[in-house]
């Protein structure tokens, strides 16, 4: 068996050892878990045919600035910021390189697409996606985050000073999440609004409430 970066068994493995286990379980076990393994077979399948592209999104907020961010690192003003809450209602993806992630994005159902020349090989293959508003009071943009959240490779949600503590990214989305906290990063935004102390304390909070939820830094 093949071990991964930190001795852990790689994805391939566990993916064969459940697959193992659900032929196993099969008219055994009459228990929910074998039929969400099945399906969590059956999406790993659908993502596995189609390639090895990288999906990061951004998510967070409103107005935490991740359409500010996501055009930063796109180079170019793919996804419109704003001033009015929610702005983004619909998901934006910026692809770097030639890497045909067409098929990819029509998967996640992602229209708005971007190609990016950076010119750094290392970045090839990149997806990024700009996602709307998850505490939005629009029930499309929420449902629409909920439905990503469930196929991204990476999620990077964007906090700012304002609302880094807000019950609704913690208890919805990064304590349940805290076992996959291999593919989560957390960033706290806008720090440009405190001064040095004020965002010292700050990040030191906000460390202190993911320890709690079990997502210890790395
Ligand atoms: N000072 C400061 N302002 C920022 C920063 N990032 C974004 N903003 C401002 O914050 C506001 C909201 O930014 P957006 O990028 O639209 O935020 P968003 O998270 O995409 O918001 P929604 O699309 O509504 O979910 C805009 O007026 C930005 O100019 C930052 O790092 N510092
Ligand atoms: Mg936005």
């Amino acid at each position: 068996m093949r071990l991964g970066r930190r001795g852990e068994l790689s994805l391939t493995d566990r993916l064969a050892a459940l697959r193992e286990a659900v032929e196993v379980a099969e008219g055994r076990l009459e228990v929910p878990e074998v039929a969400s393994a099945r399906a969590l077979l059956a999406k790993a399948g659908a993502r596995e045919a189609l390639g090895d592209a990288t999906v990061v999104a951004l998510a967070g907020a409103t107005g935490s600035g991740k359409s500010t961010l996501f055009n930063a690192l796109s180079g170019s003003e793919v996804s419109t910021p704003g001033v009015r809450r929610p702005t983004t209602g619909v998901a934006h993806a910026s692809v770097w390189g030639e890497h045909g992630s067409d098929r990819l994005l029509d998967w996640l159902q992602v229209p708005r697409r971007h190609r990016v020349e950076s010119g750094d090989p290392a970045l090839d293959g990149l997806v990024l996606l700009d996602l709307p508003d998850h505490d939005s009071v629009r029930l499309e943009n929420r449902l629409e985050v909920d439905r990503l959240v469930e196929l991204v490779d990476v999620l990077v949600w964007v906090l700012d000073p304002q609302k880094y503590a807000d019950a609704a990214v913690h208890s919805q989305y990064l304590a349940p999440l805290a076992g996959h906290s291999g593919v989560l990063v957390v960033v706290l935004n806008q720090v440009d609004r405190l001064d040095e102390p004020a965002a010292r304390a700050c990040l030191a909070d906000l460390r202190g409430l993911l320890d709690r939820e079990g997502l210890a830094a790395t």
